[in-house]
């Protein structure tokens, strides 16, 4: 009987320990800021590290196969001279955007903060020995910007990622450590991101894709660590997977949710949680030399509507120069939808997708008893809306109120625009009644 008893009681605490460790509760901060998370709508994702010297993107080191040791007396010329992180926030709220993510530490391995967990980072590294993350976190502060930090899981640089995975197999690593150190290192990192700078909107980690699917990363362990010290931090992880318990939010690369442009996103199942799709203005994340294909303003406003009307918000990428400039195509961009949001803001900040599905024509966003109809590419002079005409008190054109003549029928409404729309996005709001 005894024994039975012990066995239950081992049961007992087994399960009871593996639903501790599965159900993940969010505080009522968390909850609170993924919420403002999805008001924002729209962030500016900055790719800045020792390999914007080279000029060739982000993945030189793995592309190149240039040797680890090599590549990190890169550090030795690092010197932004014109970096200015008022200059950088003040041109991301030029943009309109709402939070920058940063690239703490990308899959080089390089801090860009000044870390006591080794001396391959800004600080102790470079002849600059300026920690940027830290001015740009009191910038951000100062200028009521939100801060998130890209941080790579993977490394390239450390003999104890180890087995290492699919990238990063040709830059010499020969010594085989302990993950354990690794994990610790990450967990120690953590911690200083989320101490030494403030109040951090998210913790964005890349690169899980490195290693098999069945592989242990210990998440559940990395993800409570973040929750113990800044429990409203959100967590979004950019696995390519639906999302996994302990996370708050979840990204898609180069693809809006649910659609799989890119060929990363086929496993990456649309959940619950907010939603965001980050995307390159060019085609590197990196600053590059000759990458000079900028997608037209009219694309990213595009992009951005979209993002908006799949009920995603879009963190739009810049890659800095190697002395600290945005390049100024870059700035002219973010600019240009700065001025469209000034003008149309209000049906894109605080909305969420709207109730008809996102459409060939264009999408819909929605705040309380209002949708806003973006028109974005319509061949005709009049536009069918599944939407019951006795629900609807108004609609007009949202730039100037005008009112719009529409004719019912028993399931929607065919509205008269006159003539064909020929805007970037032509938005009509329909007030409910
Ligand atoms: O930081 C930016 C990129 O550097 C990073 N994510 C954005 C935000 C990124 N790294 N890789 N990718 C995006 C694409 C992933 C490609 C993969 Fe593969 C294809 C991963 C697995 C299959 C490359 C080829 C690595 C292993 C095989």
């Amino acid at each position: 009987m005894k024994h039975f008893i012990s066995i239950l009681m081992m049961i007992y605490l087994v399960y009871s320990g593996a639903l501790a460790q599965e159900n993940y509760i969010p505080t009522a901060e968390n909850l609170k800021n993924r919420e403002e998370f999805q008001d924002m709508k729209f962030g500016v994702f900055i790719h800045w590290g020792i390999y914007s010297m080279m000029a060739d993107g982000e993945w030189i080191m793995n592309n190149k196969n240039l040797n680890y040791k090599e590549y990190a007396l890169l550090a030795q010329g690092f010197y932004p001279s014109a970096f200015d992180a008022a200059k950088w926030v003040s041109d991301v709220k030029a943009s309109g955007a709402k939070y920058i993510c940063i690239t703490s530490r990308h899959h080089d391995g390089f801090s860009m903060f000044g870390t006591k967990q080794s001396p391959y980072n800004i600080v102790d590294a470079t002849p600059f020995k300026r920690d940027i993350i830290k001015e740009l976190a009191e910038e951000c502060h100062k200028q009521g910007i939100k801060l998130h930090f890209y941080y790579s899981i993977l490394d390239w640089s450390r003999d104890d990622y180890f087995p290492i995975g699919r990238s990063g197999r040709g830059v010499g690593r020969t010594n085989k450590g302990e993950w354990k150190t690794y994990h610790n290192f990450m967990l120690n990192q953590l911690t200083e991101l989320l101490t030494n700078y403030g109040e951090i909107g998210a913790i964005w980690f890349d690169g899980m894709w490195d290693q098999p699917e069945d592989f242990d990363w210990k998440l559940r362990e990395i993800y409570d660590h973040i929750h113990s010290i800044q429990p409203g931090c959100l967590i979004i992880n950019n696995h390519h997977l639906a999302p996994i318990e302990g996370e708050d939010g979840q990204t898609f690369e180069k693809d809006l949710p649910g659609q799989n442009q890119s060929g990363y996103s086929s496993t990456a199942t649309v959940g619950k949680l907010p939603l965001e799709t980050c995307e390159t203005m060019n085609h590197t994340w990196g600053y590059s030399i000759t990458d000079k294909d900028y997608k037209s303003e009219k694309e990213l406003i595009h992009y951005l509507v979209k993002a908006a009307g799949n009920n995603a918000n879009l963190l739009m990428n810049v890659g800095p120069r190697p002395n600290g400039e945005f390049p100024d195509i870059a700035i002219e961009r973010y600019l240009a939808i700065g001025r469209w949001l000034n003008e149309y803001g209000e049906s894109i900040y605080g909305t969420r997708g709207g109730i008809i599905e996102p459409r060939d024509w264009g999408v819909t966003t929605q705040k309380g008893n209002k949708i806003y109809v973006h028109i974005l590419n319509l061949e005709d002079d009049a536009l069918y809306l599944p939407i019951q005409g006795k629900m609807i008190a108004s609609v007009k054109q949202f730039i100037d109120g005008k009112p719009i003549k529409f004719t019912t029928s028993e399931k929607g409404i065919l509205l008269n625009l006159n003539s064909k729309p020929d805007a970037i996005d032509y938005v009509l709001e329909i007030d409910m009644k």
